[in-house]
């Protein structure tokens, strides 16, 4: 960036980002196609610190994808299965409480459940899922089904998003995942997910969640057949709903896996990618409290630099990941609290555990229990301020 009306236009962003004023649509555009990394780790930085201080959260989580077969036949995903196909499974009762008990053993306070959405079975099956793991588990957190999930439960019941909602949340359900949003441009849709639910009804499903009383996650897919403008596009629609109902908890970026899918022909997106991004989503979702720079995704090494460009979260210990080894990540499957805290503090930050509604969590090996809010907690100053 060298011509002079670049750099003035780049200094009234600064003076956006330090006044605390809002980024425009433009001004996305602007940091994604003219500035360079270190001056958007800069100034992400600035709000990373001015919203989480010194803090990186992480929490004690399992995973559980009860199914991988699936009606839909997204071209980015590795982790989907045809109905008859060898490598297609489905978790027993006895599976999903096996599960519940080992994350109990490990003392998680949270399990991540997603799947595929399964031709032969109804709503009951799903609600059962939620079910049998609070029945085993009653204390932990458990954040369920993406909107896309939802979606597909209002198609199987012909039942409205607030009726399906209800009836996973007097199962047990705690919160909501992030996934299935992709990119919500319907350009960008069209070719990847086309049948799956749209950008609207993802959007009106999480607003239903946030009204009744749900919080939940968003992500954005990147890296694969979108623009700069679908991805800043994508991120001005959560800001909008953010302002609308202050549901949103955490905004996580995640970078296309290419291996085992459709489009194993484009290259995985680079690292100077994955840290812009993650940059320039903490500048833009001024309204959000926390970015997470998933470790699974990003690798460790990617996800500890994220620290000092935007990212306050590294989601967690992440027990039984599928969606992203099966399309090639070769991070470990899990990590540990040693290994997580190592990560955090060798990046300068200092590491707090969290529960999923970040409250912290006190612990005594495997047993827990939950404290305040992180944010009503005097935030430390940081000391990594550049
Ligand atoms: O919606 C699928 C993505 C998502 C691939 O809420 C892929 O805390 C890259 O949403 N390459 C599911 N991405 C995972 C997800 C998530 C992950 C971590 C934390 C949270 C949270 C949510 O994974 C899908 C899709 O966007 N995905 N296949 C792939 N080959
Ligand atoms: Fe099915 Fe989800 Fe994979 Fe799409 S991303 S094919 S909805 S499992």
């Amino acid at each position: 960036m060298t011509s002079p009306a670049d750099n003035s236009r780049l200094r009234q962003i600064t003076d956006k980002v330090e006044a605390s004023e809002r980024l425009t649509f433009d001004d996305g555009i602007f940091l994604d196609e003219h500035v360079d990394l270190l001056t958007l780790g800069r100034l992400a930085n600035i709000v990373r610190e001015r919203k989480n201080g010194n803090l990186a959260f992480y929490n004690t989580n399992i995973h559980l994808n009860p199914t991988n077969v699936c009606v839909y036949r997204c071209v980015f995903c590795a982790f989907r299965s045809d109905l008859k196909a060898e490598r297609g499974y489905t978790f027993t009762d006895d599976m999903i409480r096996e599960r519940a008990l080992e994350a109990k053993a490990a003392g998680a306070t949270e399990i991540h459940v997603v799947g595929g959405l399964h031709h032969q079975k109804d709503f009951d099956w799903y609600v059962n899922v939620v079910r049998v793991i609070h029945e085993t588990y009653p204390e932990i957190h458990i954040k369920a089904w993406t909107g896309v999930e939802i979606n597909w439960f209002g198609h199987l019941t012909k039942q409205p998003y607030r009726w399906v909602l209800q009836q996973l949340i007097d199962a047990g359900l705690g919160s909501m995942p992030g996934g299935g949003a992709e990119i919500f441009h319907p350009e960008v849709r069209a070719q990847i997910c086309e049948h799956k639910a749209d950008g609207s009804n993802w959007l009106e499903i999480h607003r239903t969640a946030h009204q009744l009383g749900l919080r939940s996650n968003a992500t954005m897919l990147y890296g694969h057949v979108e623009k700069a403008e679908h991805r800043i596009d994508h991120l001005c629609k959560l800001r909008e709903l953010q302002d609308e109902t202050h549901g949103f908890q955490t905004f996580i970026p995640l970078a296309f896996h290419p291996e085992n899918t459709k489009l194993d022909y484009i290259q995985k997106p680079s690292g100077m990618m994955d840290l812009k991004v993650m940059a320039i989503s903490r500048l833009m979702l001024d309204n959000f409290d926390h970015i997470k720079a998933y470790w699974i995704m990003l690798g460790e090494k990617t996800a500890q630099v994220a620290l000092s460009f935007g990212a306050d979260d590294l989601d967690g210990t992440v027990v039984h990941e599928l969606i992203y080894h099966d399309a090639g990540a070769k991070t470990p499957e899990g990590l540990t609290v040693t290994q997580l805290h190592h990560l955090i503090r060798e990046a300068g930050r200092e590491p707090v555990e969290r529960d999923t509604l970040y409250r912290r969590v006190i612990r005594d090996g495997a047993k827990w229990q939950i404290g305040e809010s992180v944010l009503a907690v005097n935030v430390p100053a940081a000391t990594t301020s550049r």
